[in-house]
């Protein structure tokens, strides 16, 4: 609209238009038609205010939106500062997760190497498992083969302590006669008093020791019954677990217990520690045997014990524990 005024105002002012706008400028020109120049001033003021109205308005609306701008642009460093503030924080936390992550991926390649040696291990372990569970397994078998064969001659072993018409069981194997739950034995054949008592430790047991006077009256009926039933043998005497071979008079029995005072039952006249004339190149008489009685029952039958030399050759008594049949 302002355009189309301004070339209205200048198309009435001016004949030529062409002459009139080279000399537009022309302040000699502008002398010589000062009637136009006022009728197009007129004519324009409306226009330029308007145009300046729109021009202030426009500033001001750029003023305004500048200001926005400049307000918005703070907001926005703001925001960025605080952004970068954000984003420098989340770097060094960035960097402090992948240092972790770092020390985890070391932590999880170790564990894996303990794990995979473990598992080498434990395979080893699981292998030698399976060894001794077998190993195991096979002296069970062997220890039940064992046990049968020893619970074969377990049986048998009983069987020889009973009767088999009458089923009745000794505590002593046969040949050994039982007394105060001690087992004796009275050999056949005669032995040095060292030799005896290896055969008797053989056997289990050791040299008779005498503790009491019942103990005494057993064996001296043993030695006495033996020469009734063997008539025919030079039976002298036997040997019991008692000597003096260390200091001569201290007599100790074979258990290591010294020789009571008041269980003592020598022979007249000994113990002696004589030396035969034959046996003159020997040691003293200092191991001790039980001479058998003529008779039983008389006045001094349990005095039998006589101390000879233990190199001699005598029969012996030995004796052992009962068993406990149960
Ligand atoms: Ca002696
Ligand atoms: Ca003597």
């Amino acid at each position: 609209m302002a355009d189309q005024e301004e070339i209205a105002v200048s198309m009435s002012c001016d004949e030529d238009p062409v002459e009139n706008a080279s000399n537009a400028n022309d302040e000699t020109e502008e002398e010589k038609t000062p009637g136009c120049r006022k009728k197009v001033q007129s004519s324009w003021q409306p226009v330029l205010i308007v145009i300046l109205t729109v021009a202030l308005f426009e500033k001001n609306h750029l003023s305004d939106l500048l200001k926005k701008t400049l307000q918005e642009k703070t907001e926005l460093e703001v925001v960025n500062r605080g952004l970068t503030v954000h984003l420098n924080a989340t770097r060094e936390d960035l960097e402090l997760v992948e240092e972790k992550n770092r020390q985890l991926n070391v932590t999880l390649n170790e564990s894996l190497r303990v794990i995979s040696m473990a598992s080498a291990e434990n395979k080893s372990l699981r292998q030698l498992l399976d060894n001794e569970q077998q190993t195991t397994k096979d002296l069970a078998a062997t220890n039940q083969q064992q046990r049968s064969i020893l619970s074969s001659t377990r049986l048998s072993f009983l069987w020889r302590l009973c009767n088999s018409d009458t089923l009745q069981c000794s505590r002593c194997l046969p040949g050994w006669a039982e007394h105060d739950s001690r087992c004796f034995f009275l050999s056949s054949v005669p032995q040095k008093w060292e030799v005896a008592r290896r055969e008797c430790l053989d056997m289990g047991g050791d040299l008779a020791v005498v503790s009491s006077a019942a103990d005494q009256a057993f064996l001296t009926n043993m030695t006495f019954q033996y020469v009734r039933q063997h008539p025919q043998e030079d039976f002298l005497s036997a040997w019991i677990g008692l000597q003096d071979m260390v200091k001569e008079g201290a007599y100790f029995w074979v258990s290591g217990l010294k020789l009571h005072s008041n269980v003592t039952y020598w022979r007249p006249q000994e113990p002696n520690n004589a030396i035969a004339q034959w046996e003159a190149d020997k040691a003293g008489q200092d191991c001790v045997t039980i001479v058998p009685p003529d008779h039983i029952g008389t006045e001094d039958w349990l005095n039998s014990w006589d101390d000879i030399v233990c190199l001699g050759q005598r029969h012996f008594l030995c004796e052992t524990a009962a068993f406990i049949l149960v």
